[in-house]
């Protein structure tokens, strides 16, 4: 072991555990991480720092594990002894969670009360990060949510951060652990799964404007959304947990959009209309739905110093540029700038 701080992330294989992953590491930390047994690669936005080896070791060092195994939790905290623990890992997609409820429940709550009670039966004074959603608001009680804004949950996903919101607060209350909340609004990038709209809509783009698809099938076009830029909101989650105190904060741009916006944006961003390439699909209806998310982090701007800066356009035209040129193409010669 080294003196450095070591950090222990649960879900780095996803979009944001990969960003903190470079984050921690850029900050000096020794970074270990839990991954899943797959029968195909699952490391592809982490191959980078695997490989990347230190003088210590390896830049980011994996372990396998699940957050539906006690034991292998329990194996991988007494071998790391982190200091931080960041849990992201999750089934995180709400339209999935509606059709494996219970898989869902098992990872996101009942994991993050595994992750917490093997915390416990260490000892040791580790800071826990909960990575907690806006879609815990769902059915919004007030057009701006912020963080004593009532939780109503719209899906099994979002019940299930709701529990693992709560046993974070339970345990900083009943045995007095660093556990804490960030409560983040949607945030996509480049790395953002391709079954997630914007992700789904900048990847349709650049097919298109390849010249290898013609229509993108999408469902409700009026949910709106707070979307920020995911590489700005790891940044936030390594600062909740340098606060001396434990406490759980909002994470947003204090904007909304709707998805129509962002599909009109990024067709326009390579000379297309939307309403010659989108179709409507049914399918992508969800039984509930969330109609409007918009953040108030203006907790976060005053006790973490952090403030959204990418702009909605602009990530918009970082995801369609990134999907441009995986599709071999220049995203100077094809995006316009007008
Ligand atoms: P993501 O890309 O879907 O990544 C999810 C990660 O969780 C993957 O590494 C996945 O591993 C891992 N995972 C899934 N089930 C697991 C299990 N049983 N045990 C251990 N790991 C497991 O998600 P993301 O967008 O990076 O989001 C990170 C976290 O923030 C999630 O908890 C998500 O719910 C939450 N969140 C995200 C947003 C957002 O807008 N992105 C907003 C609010 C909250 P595999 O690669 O093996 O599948
Ligand atoms: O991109 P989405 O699937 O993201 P959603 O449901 O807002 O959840 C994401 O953000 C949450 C934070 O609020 C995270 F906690 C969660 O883990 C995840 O990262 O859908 C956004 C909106 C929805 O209203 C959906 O109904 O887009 C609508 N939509 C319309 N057509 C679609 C599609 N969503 C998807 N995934 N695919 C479609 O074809």
């Amino acid at each position: 072991m080294t003196g450095r701080p070591r950090a222990l992330i649960t879900g780095v294989t996803g979009q944001d555990g990969s960003y903190l992953a470079e984050l921690l590491i850029a900050k000096g930390y020794e970074v270990h991480a839990v991954i899943r047994r797959s029968s195909t690669f699952s490391t592809g936005r982490v191959e980078h720092l695997y490989q990347d080896v230190h003088e210590e070791g390896r830049a980011l060092n994996l372990h396998y594990g699940d957050l539906l195994d006690t034991g292998s939790l329990v194996s991988v905290l007494g071998k790391v002894e982190p200091d931080e623990v960041y849990n992201l890992g999750a089934q995180s997609h709400v339209a999935v969670s509606f059709q494996m409820p219970e898989f869902t429940a098992d990872a996101v709550a009942f994991g993050t009360m595994r992750l917490l009670e093997a915390i416990r039966q260490t000892g040791r004074p580790v800071r826990f990060y909960q990575a907690g959603s806006s879609e815990m608001f769902g059915k919004v009680e007030s057009p701006l949510q912020n963080e004593d804004t009532r939780f109503h949950p719209r899906s099994p996903y979002a019940i299930a951060k709701v529990f693992a919101h709560q046993m974070a607060v339970f345990h900083r209350e009943a045995y007095g652990m660093y556990c804490a909340n960030g409560i983040l609004f949607n945030h996509e990038s480049p790395r953002r799964g391709e079954v997630f709209v914007t992700r789904k809509i900048t990847q349709a783009v650049a097919r298109i404007a390849a010249g290898r698809q013609d229509h993108l099938y999408l469902g409700n076009l009026k949910a709106k959304r707070d979307w920020g830029y995911a590489p700005e909101y790891v940044e936030a989650m390594w600062r909740i947990l340098q606060q001396p105190e434990p406490d759980d904060f909002v994470i947003a741009t204090g904007e909304t959009h709707s998805v129509e916006e962002f599909a009109a944006l990024a067709f326009a961003s390579v000379g297309r209309r939307w309403q010659e390439h989108v179709r409507y699909d049914p399918r992508y209806e969800r039984p509930a739905e969330v109609d409007l998310l918009q953040g108030d982090a203006s907790k976060a701007e005053r006790v973490l110093r952090w403030k959204a800066r990418t702009t909605f356009a602009d990530l918009a035209r970082i995801m369609v540029a990134a999907d441009l040129r995986a599709e071999g193409l220049d995203p100077d010669s094809v995006m316009r700038h007008d």
